[in-house]
């Protein structure tokens, strides 16, 4: 039967995760971190679909914006959407739970981190070999042809809050758009084919800050938990998808993810 833990926000509570959990970690040999949206709310990094950080689908129409058709109907609007949304990024920081995650691969040195993230904080942190699901906001390619295109350091800002035309390729001269998987779009298949490789072998699979809702990524924890990995949910609130003996650890990552290593390793 699935658990489940909540983190006490009151200070001094505390907050000792269940000896399960912590023995399940320090004896992990090969851990997944799979992440999400919620892994870089605390670098102020709005999510997707939580209202409480930022709600990016609540206040902009993902068909407008995420997805091809959407691009060549509206390319300035979409090339300026993203990198309003590149500089936001630039301008953010690591967070305490990108932290935790470089210091749990050196204590599990096999542990392999796949995000759904466009962002590079995981790589700024320090972590390495990070697998992109759905691209990068710092990887822009050509529409047409695919090849990749350089982006400035600093996105221009928009003047007078017209949106940005995209750079065109140097290669064929079609438009350049952002190097992430919009709705409908196929992921990477090398990317995808490492990710299912990943948790289909892993014993530890640490799901940080995702809905759960967006598919093919959402079918990892399946693969996991059906290869007989330990599924730990770190959320503030329950995900899609928790079943069986999942143990859902319910608060916020940068809480959480230190407490674990704190007191797995002491
Ligand atoms: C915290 C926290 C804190 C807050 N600490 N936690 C099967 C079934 C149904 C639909 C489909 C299916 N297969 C394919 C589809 C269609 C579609 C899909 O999944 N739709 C669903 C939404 C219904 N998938 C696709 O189109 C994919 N392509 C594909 O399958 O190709 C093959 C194909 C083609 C054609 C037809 C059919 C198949 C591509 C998906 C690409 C997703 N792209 C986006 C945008 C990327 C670019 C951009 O950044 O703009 O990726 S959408 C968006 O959602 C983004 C995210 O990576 C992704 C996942 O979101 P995530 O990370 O889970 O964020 P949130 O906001 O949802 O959740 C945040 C969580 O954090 C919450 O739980 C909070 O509680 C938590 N949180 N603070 C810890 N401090
Ligand atoms: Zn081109």
């Amino acid at each position: 039967m699935t658990s489940t833990w909540h983190f006490d926000p009151t200070p001094g509570a505390a907050n000792r995760l269940p000896e399960t959990v912590l023995e399940t970690v320090r004896s992990a040999q090969r851990a997944v971190v799979f992440g999400g949206a919620g892994m870089s709310a605390e670098s102020g990094i709005a999510t997707f679909r939580d209202a409480q950080s930022g709600a990016l689908w609540a206040r902009f129409d993902a068909e407008q914006l995420a997805t091809p058709e959407a691009f060549l109907r509206d390319p300035e609007r979409v090339w300026g959407w993203y990198e309003w949304r590149r500089m936001q990024v630039l301008q953010a920081r690591p967070n305490v739970a990108h932290r935790a995650v470089v210091e749990l691969a050196q204590r599990l040195p096999q542990l392999r981190v796949i995000t759904q993230n466009v962002d590079d904080l995981h790589e700024r942190a320090g972590s390495r070999e990070v697998l992109h699901l759905h691209g990068s906001l710092h990887q822009a390619r050509c529409f047409d042809c695919a090849a990749a295109h350089p982006l400035d350091a600093l996105p221009d800002e928009p003047e007078g809050g017209r949106y940005l035309a995209p750079p065109r390729c140097l290669c064929c001269g079609g438009p350049v758009r952002p190097g992430v998987v919009w709705f409908g779009e196929s992921l990477d298949p090398h990317v995808l084919d490492a990710a299912f490789a990943a948790a289909g072998a892993c014993d530890l699979f640490l799901s940080v800050g995702t809905s759960g809702l967006v598919h093919p990524a959402a079918q990892l924890p399946d693969v996991a938990r059906q290869q007989g990995a330990t599924l730990l949910h770190v959320n503030p609130q329950r995900p899609q998808g928790v079943s069986g003996e999942d143990v859902c650890l319910l608060g916020p990552a940068g809480q959480i993810l230190p407490l674990l290593l704190r007191q797995a390793w002491g």
